[in-house]
């Protein structure tokens, strides 16, 4: 990969960036690599607005190890997943600097909402450009996906893809945008039922899955399928099909996750109420459709007219603790970057 190496004579650069969370209408879930992070199948997103990761990342010549903060708060687990990212960066820089990271989320952290898909693409691309890096939002996307798959799909506002990928490098594995945010509106309500942390991450789930789960291999052979359709649906502004096929990649990644042993079940009571609740909204021709991750909380997908009914709806539910709304929103985009600032 030809990477420009720009790094500034006044060290440090700070750069600050914002990603915002995506949701997978059709959904990302298993590894054909665990080390480089490929997935075992294609998958399909809409970035949200409203909901952002803020990190800013400033590399110091003279320091050893890297201090990270994540929402006010320094641990060993968090410090050795963003160091071990960003030696991904300091070998392409050729430089072997220690950074200051500090990240925020205006969002509950890993508990289904997405923040480790914001939280690297804000880190790749404000690494990246405060060691002086010019990658393309390409790269960018192929670099986020190391440190969590879905984060290749923050790079890109409005409708992204990211592709299976056929090289065993997994550079082709990456996000391309279909569609821009303003492009088809939509909604996104989100029913927040739980805050505490999940239990079962998203890698560890996926490993189980695909290790036990005797609907793995029908779950890749039928994932091209789904993909093809939600496409055609986006392409053709088509709600109803979108709905229909986003539900079905839904349901079937719940299915399968449940069927490994230990089974997974990231749902509890008010999860499953909401999407009834949603299903009986759009029998009675609310233009809206569910999807939900892995985590208890539950994204109602809606035309921009039905917002407040749904939030309204979703509201009403006992253990909804909390519910937001949403647009789609754009890629991840610096905020500020101290070389720039400073006219260099
Ligand atoms: C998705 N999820 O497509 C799927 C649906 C959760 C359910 O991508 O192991 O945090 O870091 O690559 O990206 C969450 O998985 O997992 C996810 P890693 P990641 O949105």
């Amino acid at each position: 990969m030809n990477s420009r190496i720009l790094i500034p004579d006044a060290d440090p650069r700070c750069v600050v960036v914002q990603a915002q969370p995506n949701i997978a209408l059709v959904k990302y879930w298993g590894k054909r690599d665990e080390a480089l992070n490929l997935p075992a199948v294609g998958s399909l997103s809409i970035t949200l607005d409203r909901l952002w990761t803020r990190t800013s990342v400033r590399f110091l010549s003279g320091q050893s190890g890297d201090q990270v903060s994540l929402n006010g708060r320094s641990d060993d687990v968090t410090t050795a997943r963003v160091s071990a990212f960003l030696d991904l960066l300091r070998q392409r820089a050729g430089v072997d600097w220690g950074a200051d990271v500090d990240s925020h989320n205006n969002f509950p952290t890993a508990a289904g909402l997405a923040s480790s898909a914001s939280g690297f693409a804000a880190l790749a691309l404000a690494a990246a450009r405060s060691l002086g890096l010019d990658l393309t939002p390409t790269e960018l996307s192929a670099l986020a996906r190391r440190g969590s798959g879905s984060a290749a799909r923050s790079i890109f506002g409005g409708f992204v893809e990211w592709a299976h990928g056929q090289r065993a490098d997994g550079e082709d594995s990456v996000a391309r945008p279909l569609l821009g945010c303003d492009e088809w509106p939509l909604g996104v309500v989100v029913a927040v039922t739980s805050t505490a942390t999940k239990a079962i991450g998203s890698t560890q789930g996926m490993r189980r899955t695909a290790a036990t789960s005797p609907y793995h291999r029908a779950w890749i052979d039928t994932q091209e399928v789904d993909l093809d359709a939600a496409r055609t649906a986006i392409m053709r502004r088509d709600f109803e099909a979108l709905a229909v096929v986003s539900e079905h990649s839904c349901l079937k990644m719940h299915a399968l996750a449940m069927a490994a042993t230990p089974g997974l079940l990231y749902w509890n009571g008010a999860t499953l109420e909401a999407m009834q609740a949603i299903r009986s909204l759009r029998e009675q021709g609310v233009p809206v459709f569910f999807t939900v991750d892995a985590g208890p909380q539950v994204k109602a997908v809606c035309l921009p007219e039905a917002v407040e009914a749904v939030a309204a709806a979703l509201g009403a539910i006992a253990g909804v603790l909390d519910v937001i709304e949403c647009g789609l929103g754009e890629g991840a985009h610096v905020l500020s970057d101290s070389a720039a600032d400073a006219g260099t």
